[in-house]
Order: C-alpha cells, then sequence, then structure tokens
C-alpha cells in the first residue's frame, strides 16, 4: 500500500503543477465567503478517489472535497489541496495530503508539497522521511530560540475566539513566527526541523491526518492545546515535543484570561 500511496501522490502532485502552470485560466469558486475551492482541488480528488477505488474496492475513503465514501476497516482521508489560497496565488506552500486509518489509527501517510519538490513519507513505528531520506525534529527547546508556524482557518470560519490573541501573545515570546497557510506543510516542517512547532484552531481531519503522523515518526509531538487528543483538528499543536509543555503555558494563559474577562461582572 505504501509503494501505491507514493505513485498515487506523485501523479497528484505532478497534476497541480500542469494547473499552476496556467494558473490564469484556472476556475475558482467560493466554497463560503473566504474560502476558496479551484477545479485543480476538485480534478486531484476525483482522480484520487478513483485510483483507490479501482485498487482497493472495500476502502472507506473521505476526502475534502467529495465527502465520505464509505467501506470497511481501512479509510483513506485525503486533502487534494491543502494551502488553495497558496495555491491560487502560484505560492509554493500547498500539498496534497493523504492519510491512511486503520481501525481509526493513522497507518501510513504521505504529504506531498511538489512546488517544493519534497515528498514527505511515514508508516507507524517505522520512522519518516524526505524523498526517501529519513527526517528528525530539531532539539531547540525554549520558545525564545524557535520559529513556529500558524494560520487563521478559524478567522475565516468566523468562530467567536479566533487565534489572534494567541498569535498575539506568542509572537514576541518566540524568534519569529511564519504563516505558510498549509497545515500538512507546517506539519512537515517541523518534523524535518525547519520550525519548531505549529498551532492553528478549527482544522479539519483531512488537514492534519497525514502530518500529524510524519511529526509523530520523527519523533515530534501533535495534541490538542491540552496535551490530549479530545479536541484535536479544532485545537491542534504540533511541535518537536521539547518546547511543548512552555508552548501550552503561553495558550492556556491567553484562554484563562479570556475566560476571567467572560465572567467579570
Ligand atoms: P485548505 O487550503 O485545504 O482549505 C491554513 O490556515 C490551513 O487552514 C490550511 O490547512 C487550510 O486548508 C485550512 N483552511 C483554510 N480555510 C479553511 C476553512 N474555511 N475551514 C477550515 N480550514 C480551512
Ligand atoms: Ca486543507
Amino acid at each position: 500500500m505504501e509503494q501505491f500511496l507514493k505513485e498515487i501522490i506523485l501523479e497528484a502532485g505532478q497534476m497541480t503543477l500542469d494547473f499552476r502552470a496556467r494558473l490564469d485560466k484556472l476556475a475558482v469558486r467560493r466554497k463560503m465567503d473566504k474560502d476558496l475551492v479551484s477545479e485543480a482541488d476538485v480534478a486531484v480528488e476525483d482522480f484520487l478517489v478513483s485510483r483507490i477505488q479501482k485498487r482497493y474496492p472495500d476502502h472507506a475513503i473521505f476526502g475534502e472535497e467529495s465527502g465520505q465514501h464509505t467501506g470497511g476497516q481501512y479509510r483513506w482521508i485525503i486533502d487534494p489541496i491543502d494551502g488553495t489560497t497558496s495555491f491560487v496565488h502560484g505560492q509554493p506552500y500547498y500539498s496534497i495530503s493523504i492519510a491512511l486509518e486503520q481501525a481509526q489509527n493513522t497507518i501510513l501517510a504521505a504529504v506531498n508539497a511538489p512546488a517544493l519538490g519534497e515528498l514527505y513519507t511515514a508508516r507507524l513505528g517505522h520512522g519518516a522521511f524526505v524523498n526517501g531520506s529519513p527526517i528528525h525534529v530539531s532539539p531547540r527547546s525554549r520558545l525564545s530560540d524557535s520559529v513556529m508556524a500558524t494560520g487563521f482557518a478559524c478567522i475565516r470560519r468566523h468562530s467567536g475566539f479566533t487565534n489572534l490573541p494567541i498569535f498575539n501573545r506568542m509572537t514576541p515570546i518566540l524568534r519569529d513566527v511564519r504563516r505558510y497557510g498549509s497545515a500538512a506543510v507546517d506539519l512537515c516542517y517541523t518534523a524535518c526541523g525547519r520550525l519548531e512547532g505549529f498551532w492553528e484552531m478549527d482544522l479539519k481531519i483531512y488537514d492534519v491526518a497525514a502530518g500529524a503522523l510524519i511529526l509523530h515518526e520523527a519523533g515530534g509531538r501533535c495534541t490538542d492545546f491540552s496535551g490530549g487528543s479530545a479536541r484535536l483538528y479544532n485545537e491542534v499543536l504540533g511541535t518537536n515535543g521539547h518546547i511543548h509543555t512552555e508552548a501550552m503555558g503561553v495558550i492556556a494563559g491567553v484562554i484563562e484570561g479570556i475566560d476571567k474577562k467572560n465572567k467579570a461582572p
């Protein structure tokens, strides 16, 4: 299955590069106010779903654009283009993200960032790789020495409590912040030690599932803001593990402050 996954995700990556070569003619529509979907997202997902269904007709599939296709104990989780806004604007920070679950555990993952020339892969218990070479998280252990990525999916979804107060508190503590626009790329950059971590709110399983296994297999940690998995996807904190507790403390401080303010007479 690993070889099959690599084959289809590389082919999907090439499809996006072909669309990228004629971006001016790319059809783009809005799912919601600022949530874009391009003809490339739909074409790539159709391609992946049809290849998986042909090869593994009894497997379930969950894709960002086409939703749920029911099946047996295996489930493929697909984000055809994670970072559609970056893609539509001609920026290289987008990826195709695919995870394979068995009985609700992610056992295989691949994130292909074709415009960066990088294919990240992981198999549960067997390490993480970029273009076939092993990757590991960075050893930095203090937020003040760390660069973290974040994103603002929550704002696009108009939720009440957003990432902005956390961003405001975290930014002066960190060495610096990056905002690439693909949660899957952010998690892989953490896995290979270019970032110490990433946090975001209001994501979906297809944004995170593959990157979380890749980060875990590279020695990192991916949890919700409380260190568990209860609210994962709603609250994602992926780090090299060394800064995890300190980052959770900063986020908890922000949330406590807001709770107190809300309760004040
Ligand atoms: P997408 O490009 O597949 O939509 C960047 O902040 C991250 O948020 C990306 O993983 C992006 O995935 C996701 N994202 C963007 N808009 C979103 C929305 N409206 N709801 C949920 N996630 C979103
Ligand atoms: Ca996505």
